[in-house]
Parts: structure tokens; sequence; C-alpha cells
């Protein structure tokens, strides 16, 4: 059994210090919100695996390989003989402004389907990770999300969803449509506050949603909310935990360390106080440097951001 699985699409992304459209020199990185969180876990020494496709060219032997060197389990991913890497290109327009674009349609990731998921679920796993992102890029990607949520919630496995609605790749009433039964195999649903809604009744507040998703058997809603921190929402109310007051340089890839720090306090057990300080502690890591998980800390890193779980 590893601790947590995780199943997605892996992105290369390729970083451009200024405006794409006048070219210069990119930085290749792997991306992808599942692989990000699958990292987050295994820095702090949780075994963490991820299952998906990759291309079978050297960008896909990228992806693998970026996996492995940060101990993350790469034995469910297939390499698909037949299509391309998925690509995301990030361009800083201004300091504090980065645009991304996606090159993923017809992707290797996108060809997801439940037979490549059968044998990493059967492996068995404490956690398993999923995200809005995944069954949004397919429709056997959809299948094979819905069915792994269904498949490890009858099993009893402790089932983390986080919303991550992206406007790119379907319209809000498609997400809700998949995302509100998705979230009621979950254990845990991380959103932030202007996706509750996609789990829950159009135009719910966030206090209606999670109400909703409690009553639907959720046991925790957590919601983002940044520089000001988290709300989680449970049977027994609602706790709040401040954010980590640190310069942002880079925001993306900060709301998949905030979920990898919640499950790694859940892994170990930590009360909800603490399971949050460690979320907030993670994504004041990530925010503070740059790439999506490149500054995510090992286990006795933890304490070099004040405030944060340490242990
Ligand atoms: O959360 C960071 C992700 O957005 C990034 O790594 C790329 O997975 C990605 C996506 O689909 O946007």
């Amino acid at each position: 059994d590893v601790d947590l699985l995780t199943v997605g699409e892996a992105l290369v992304s390729l970083r451009s210090p200024g405006p794409l459209a006048t070219g210069g020199t990119l930085t290749m990185h792997l991306a992808g919100a599942e692989c990000n969180v699958a990292i987050g876990l295994a820095r702090l020494g949780h075994r963490a695996a991820w299952a998906g496709r990759v291309s079978a060219d050297e960008l896909g032997e990228f992806v693998l390989r970026q996996l492995r060197a940060e101990g993350v389990g790469a034995d469910g991913a297939h390499r698909d003989p037949d299509r391309p890497a998925g690509l995301m290109f990030l361009e800083r327009r201004t300091a504090d402004v980065t645009r991304v674009r996606y090159n993923r349609a017809g992707s290797a990731g996108s060809a997801l389907n439940v037979d490549d998921l059968r044998g990493p679920l059967a492996a068995g796993a404490r956690v398993l990770h999923l995200t809005g992102i995944t069954p949004a890029l397919s429709e056997s990607a959809r299948e094979a999300v819905t069915w792994a949520a269904r498949e490890a919630s009858a099993a009893g496995t402790f089932v983390s969803l986080d919303v991550n609605y992206r406007a790119r790749l379907w319209s809000r009433a498609a997400a809700r449509a998949t995302l509100t039964p998705l979230a009621g195999y979950a254990s845990v649903v991380v959103a932030s506050a202007d996706e509750l809604d996609l789990v829950a009744e159009p135009g719910a507040d966030e206090t209606t949603a999670a109400a909703d998703l409690l009553r639907r058997g959720v046991r925790t809603v957590l919601v983002k909310l940044g520089a000001d921190g988290a709300r989680a929402y449970t049977r027994d109310g609602v706790t709040e935990a401040a954010a980590v007051p640190v310069t942002a340089v880079d925001t993306v890839g900060a709301g998949d360390a905030f979920t990898a720090g919640y499950l790694s306090g859940h892994l170990d057990r930590l009360d909800l106080v603490d399971r949050l300080r460690r979320a907030v502690a993670l994504g004041a890591f990530a925010v503070a440097a740059h790439g999506d998980w490149e500054g995510l800390p090992r286990r006795d890193e933890l304490s070099l951001i004040a405030g944060s779980a340490a242990g």
C-alpha cells in the first residue's frame, strides 16, 4: 500500500520569463496539479504514487524521470505510443501577472481510461486524491476518475477531491454536472470560495454549499482563501486558519501545496487545527518560490516558515 495514490495528466510546462510572442529562452518543468500534490507528500516522507498516461517519447521520459527523482512512484504510468505530451506555456507578462496557455487537446494524458487505473487502484492506497481537472480532459478521463472515486469510496478508502476549476477546459455548467456527483464520493473536498457552487446547487453561498456537502457524507470541506488563509467546515463547526505571511513570487501550485499539506496532516493523524497549519505552511512555501512544486519543503524544513506545523 502507498500512502497516497493520485491520477491525472502530467504536463510539460515551458516557462518564459517575458512575453511568449517575443520568443527567447524557455525553461522546462513538470506540472500538473496531481503531480504537484504527489511531490508535496513525497517531500514530506510519505509514500506517494501517480498514475496516468504519458507520451512514449522524450517528453514522457522527462515526466517519469522528474517524478522518480522526487520519489513519486510511477509504476502505474502508461506510455501512449500514439499521442503527444500535454504542454503548458507560462509567460510572465508583468512582475506579478503570469499567463497560461495549454496545448493538451488529444494529449496522451487526456486519453486516460478506466483500464489504466485498475492496477494502481488494486495495489491499494490510504488516500486517493483526485482533481476536477482530469475529468475535464475527455469522456474516457471523466469515466476513469468517476470510476476510481466510486471504487475507492466503496472500499472505504479516504478520497480527496480538489475542485480546481479550469475555465479553459469546460464551462461551469459542465463542470457542475460532473463534479457535484463526484464530490459525493469524497471524504474531503477542497475548493476556493468561487468553486464551491460547482459541487453544490448553482449559486449556493459558502455556508449552504458546505452544509450540503457535509449532508452528503463529505467529512471536511476546505475553503482556500489565498492570502486570507483557509476555512474548514466539519459537522463540529467552522475552523479558520490564517495564512503564513510571506512574499509571494509565484502563486501557481499554491492550492496543490495546500492540499498536500492537509493530506500529510491527515496521514500523520494530526487534529484539524494542525492539519490546517501544515496546509497553509505548504501554501506559503509554494508562493514564496518560483515553480509549481520546486520550493516545497522536506519534513526537516517545515519549521523554516514561522507558524508552520513542524514534525
Ligand atoms: O495547480 C497548478 C496546475 O494548474 C498546473 O500545474 C497545471 O494541472 C495543471 C492545469 O491543468 O492547469
